[in-house]
């Protein structure tokens, strides 16, 4: 009779502390007759490498509901493994990503994960900064694994000490057991579960497979584009030697600060513990006041291309023998709930810049597809804003599908619409997404340049058009502050303990995120299932075409040939549809052989 989890789980020996599990090596046969004698859901511990879009897995344990164990060499479970694993039966990961693309490459798919403790662990605190298995049983059961099985279960060998390995994976798979059964009530108290099961956890295996597909490079134009930018940087160092009349080095803030305050005589920075500082802020500072200096030109420029050949050293160190990239996706970074990656960083990828272009230009469809197509949201954060506030004065202004920012500036400045100009716009711009954004008027006056009065009354005269907007925002910071948490559209939680903070530094912050984080948060939830929505419309319909990286609020999907026309209907109706909004989600698509030429 398969035993339901949690039912029959023999508490663990709470006099030691730790993980209590009697495990063995079985057969193949063995293991079957384990697995179906088991039921589900079992927790499975792995260990192995993965990465990259792919990986290895050395060995598994498993343990089931009721608390027995059994593990195998991968090599050693044959047919009866790799059915186990594609078949829809539940099993309990800790951070299954990395498995999934191990043993995608391994040609054995791993299905069914229904509760990835580390992904429900992110949702229960998202401000988390560490969600090692070790680290949370610690923390949410007060219990310790052992120190070889803490290091990560990819690291153990398996070379000598074949028996240790399996004991340890055994206690690491116990332990995602008893994880599992205090997160799911956690969730449950949190109100979580639904953004878990419905976003979350679809999200896992997707982007397994997005790693794994990775996005085709032009190595070529890559490396010729980190000798341009090496040699723009060549360029502004000379430039600034030139300017200064004798050679320094452009990397020492000592030298820096000799350069620009003694023999220039700039006016003194901020003081640090080393003198005056000379970061990038206080240089445009500089700069906005001497804005003819050569020095102060060619340190910013330097700075900047120096930030960007590291970005294209950084790709082409990830480029892969397939010539492909392939990012990982990190669910469990940031926040905010939002998507980041890692090796490469997309997100580093300047948007709006020639240079960013440029990179953009570099990453390329694959051989054997015809285009690439990218789709992204427009103004997510304020139709959200919208929608969260549901201000009618906003609502509307996004649904007549004019120029948004325009029609806002005719309402706050009182003007028709052909009256509002470019700088009126970019006012409103930035007003509108400061207000998103939690920026303060005095933020705000720092961006425009203008007078924090200024940059006050543009803000009251925003509200007073927009009070629905005010009314919103005073009130979530209230209610934060009540509750000790925002909550997204879907119910993604950001805890904000420092509202209630006597340091008035900490408590400001806190309320700039609580500000943001409903808007932020709710623009992920969106963004995470139209990717749902998209791959799972696209697999439906058949075709070839896949979803290949998400970045910001773009979705970039390899077209097949002859799917154009097909693929861009799904995306776009599977996009537009997302979140059932009091306001239209407008999505705007392009198509080229780049990642550059398809932006739009
Ligand atoms: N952004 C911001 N603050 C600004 C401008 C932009 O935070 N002052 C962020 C949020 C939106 C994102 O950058 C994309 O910027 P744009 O494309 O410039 O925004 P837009 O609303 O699409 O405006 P436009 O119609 O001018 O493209
Ligand atoms: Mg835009």
């Amino acid at each position: 009779e398969p035993t339901k989890a949690g039912k029959d789980l023999k508490p663990s020996d709470s006099a030691s502390e730790g993980f209590e599990v009697v495990t063995k090596k079985v057969t193949e046969s063995e293991l079957g007759k384990w697995l179906k004698s088991s039921g589900s859901p079992i927790a499975v511990a792995t260990t192995g490498h993965w990465g990259s879009g792919s990986g290895h897995i050395e060995a598994l344990a498993f343990v089931n509901g009721s608390g027995e164990s059994v593990w195998c060499a991968a090599a050693e479970g044959g047919e009866t493994l790799a059915s186990w694993l594609a078949s829809s039966a539940e099993k309990i990961l800790h951070d299954a990503k990395g498995p999934m693309l191990a043993f995608n490459a391994m040609g054995t798919p791993l299905n069914g994960v229904a509760f990835d403790t580390a992904i429900a662990s992110y949702l229960v605190s998202p401000g988390g900064r560490n969600f090692e298995l070790a680290d949370l049983v610690m923390r949410y059961l007060g219990k310790s694994l052992d120190a070889d099985s803490s290091e990560s279960s990819a690291q153990l060998s398996l070379d000598s000490s074949l028996e240790i390995s399996g004991e340890a994976l055994a206690k690491a798979a116990r332990a995602t057991l008893d994880l599992s059964e205090f997160l799911k009530l956690d969730l449950q108290k949190r109100g979580g579960e639904s953004l878990f099961n419905q976003v979350e956890m679809p999200l896992v295996p997707l982007l397994a497979e997005m790693e794994a597909f990775g996005i085709a490079v032009d190595v070529k134009a890559l490396k010729k584009l980190e000798a341009s930018f090496e040699a723009d940087a060549a360029q502004a160092v000379k430039q600034a030697h030139d300017s200064v009349g004798h050679e320094f080095n452009l990397g020492s803030p000592k030298q820096l600060q000799e350069v620009l305050f003694e023999e220039r005589g700039l006016p003194k920075t901020k003081k640090i513990k080393t003198g005056y500082t000379t970061d990038a802020e206080s240089l445009l500072g500089l700069l906005a006041k001497f804005p003819d200096d050569e020095l102060l030109t060619a340190l910013l420029r330097y700075r900047e291309v120096i930030k960007l050949k590291q970005t294209v050293t950084g790709l082409l160190a990830a480029v892969q023998s397939d010539n492909r990239i392939h990012t990982s996706f990190n669910q469990m970074v940031a926040a905010t709930g939002r998507l980041s990656s890692t090796e490469p960083n997309l997100q580093n990828i300047p948007i709006r810049t020639n240079e960013g272009f440029a990179i953009r230009g570099t990453f390329v469809v694959g051989k054997d597809f015809e285009t690439l197509l990218t789709a992204d949201y427009s103004q997510i954060e304020l139709r959200v804003m919208a929608h969260l506030s549901n201000d009618p004065g906003l609502i509307a202004a996004l649904k007549t599908g004019e120029d948004l920012h325009t029609t806002v500036g005719s309402q706050v400045f009182g003007v028709a619409p052909e009256k509002v100009d470019a700088d009126m716009r970019r006012q409103i711009k930035a007003m509108s997404y400061g207000l998103a954004y939690g920026l303060s008027a005095y933020g705000l006056a720092q961006q425009l340049s203008i007078s924090n009065d200024q940059a006050k009354s543009l803000m009251n005269t925003y509200f007073e058009r927009f009070g629905g907007v005010r009314d919103y925002l005073a009130n979530v910071v209230v209610e934060a502050r009540k509750l000790g948490y925002t909550e997204s559209i879907m119910g993604r939680r950001r805890y904000l303990p420092d509202l209630n903070s006597d340091n008035r530094q900490l408590r400001e912050m806190a309320e700039r995120m609580a500000l943001n984080a409903p808007i932020q948060g709710s623009a992920a939830d969106l963004v995470k299932v139209a990717m749902l929505q998209v791959d799972a419309a696209l697999k439906a319909a058949g075709v070839k075409s896949r979803l290949l990286l998400q970045v910001h609020d773009e979705l970039v999907i390899e077209v097949a040939k002859g799917e154009l026309e097909q693929v861009t209907a799904i995306v776009v109706q599977n996009m537009g549809a997302v979140g059932d909004l009091s306001v239209p989600m407008e999505v705007s698509t392009g198509i080229g052989t780049s990642w550059a030429s398809a932006g739009h």
